[in-house]
């Protein structure tokens, strides 16, 4: 019998190989990530206080995009069976650069599971219903289009469901579930049809992306590094065109907080696509990304709130050394005693990660590797339907939430 964890293991390891044959910058961005890891732990005897060399070398999280409450329940079920639960809900509407998605984190909740295998997967669903962003004549017609796609089999995800329940599977039945789960976010060859994608991308370059294919994908897969500005560097010396700015906190001289994340755009994939008089023509998209992170300890709701000022007193560009010390102290002691972030048994020598992702941070990933996405017009009916608890319910599940798992594991 194979445990979650090593079905989530493999499933990592199986997308991560897919992912590398399917964009080949993605094996250039771990390369240098190993190297990174391995020179910033050889060089500070403290790095690993974050995790350990082996956990943060393996580390990623995906993100995926899909278009119905009904594929993000077959997500939900799909992704438990690799111990993948639901944390946390990113109203992605709300941001800076507004996103038509709201999303949540399929992860491992436990420490022991994290340390096993902390394999995340950012998870976004269309916001199909939200007049500020799609019109009457577009939002039945993408609801037809996206009722009349099947994502997942179904015998993948009741297979799924028995091993969820089961709390693992047989080891000589493991390599087919995990393949199949892997091909379900392969990039589609089918042929996209020409009208539909580019009438939806007049609106949004994300709406176009989730429900103007006939399946999902994985949209970047992410490695983890000690040393991010490292990392951008050389990047950059590899003739890598980055974005702009680090998302997230500055680099500063006192303790990694939170999370840090870059990007940069991945090449024009070959695409097929079915024109308007019916032929079938080869064609490029360029929808898919690189990106990099890395993670700092987990902040209480006080400290939060801290980076949430911190944030607006940025407003909108990156949050500058000088803003960010005016929010902060500069040390783990400080941090611990003044209960701004998490630490085992209060000790400040013993950070607990952030697990999570940024919401800000996160649109500006959306924003930055697009050419611009939907305008957000005035509508008299915004559909605030979308909220944790509506999610919870169409996908008949508890949504973690992250403080409550912190302060667990803290303790
Ligand atoms: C998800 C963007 C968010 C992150 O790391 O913040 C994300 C997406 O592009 O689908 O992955
Ligand atoms: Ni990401």
């Amino acid at each position: 019998m194979l445990p979650n964890w090593q079905l989530r293991a493999r499933f990592a390891a199986a997308l991560s190989q897919m992912y590398g044959t399917e964009v080949p910058a993605y094996t250039t961005l771990v390369d240098v990530s190993t190297a990174v890891n391995a020179d910033h732990a050889a060089a500070h005897p403290d790095a690993q206080r974050l995790g350990s060399l082996d956990r943060v070398t393996a580390e990623r999280h995906g993100a995926i995009r899909v278009g119905t409450p009904g594929e993000l329940a077959d997500v939900a079920d799909l992704f438990a069976a690799f111990g993948m639960y639901p944390v946390g809900f990113y109203d992605l509407r709300d941001a800076a650069a507004p996103v038509p998605v709201v999303s949540t984190a399929f992860r491992p909740i436990d420490p022991d599971e994290l340390e096993r295998n902390p394999f995340r997967v950012f998870t976004s669903m269309l916001a199909i219903d939200d007049a500020q962003f799609f019109d009457a004549d577009l939002r039945p017609r993408m609801r037809r289009f996206l009722a009349a796609r099947t994502l997942f089999d179904p015998a993948l995800i009741a297979r799924a469901r028995t091993i969820a329940a089961d709390g693992g599977c047989a080891a000589d039945t493991a390599d087919v579930f995990v393949a199949q789960a892997v091909s379900a976010f392969a990039l589609s060859r089918e042929p996209v049809d020409r009208a539909w994608y580019d009438e939806l991308s007049a609106v949004s370059a994300v709406a176009a992306d989730i429900a103007g294919v006939t399946r999902t994908h994985i949209n970047h897969l992410t490695p983890r590094v000690l040393d991010i500005d490292g990392l951008y560097a050389r990047m950059t010396a590899r003739g890598i065109t980055m974005i702009d700015a680090i998302q997230g906190p500055p680099r500063t001289a006192g303790p990694a907080v939170l999370l840090r994340q870059t990007s940069f755009r991945a090449l024009a994939e070959p695409r097929r696509f079915r024109e308007p008089d019916g032929l079938v023509t080869d064609g490029t998209l360029r929808v898919r990304f690189g990106e990099v992170e890395a993670r700092g300890v987990a902040l209480t709701r006080a400290g939060r709130q801290r980076y949430d000022a911190a944030l607006i007193d940025a407003a909108g560009g990156p949050i500058s050394t000088a803003i960010w010390d005016r929010h902060f102290p500069a040390t783990d002691a400080e941090l611990a005693a003044q209960g701004l972030a998490y630490y085992r048994g209060g000790d400040p020598d013993a950070p607990v990660v952030y697990e999570d992702f940024l919401p800000a941070s996160a649109a500006g990933i959306f924003a930055s590797n697009l050419d611009g996405d939907a305008h957000k017009a005035d509508a008299a009916d915004p559909a605030t339907q979308y909220s944790q608890d509506w999610m919870a319910g169409a996908i008949a599940r508890d949504i973690f939430d992250p403080y409550d798992l912190y302060e667990k594991a803290a303790s």
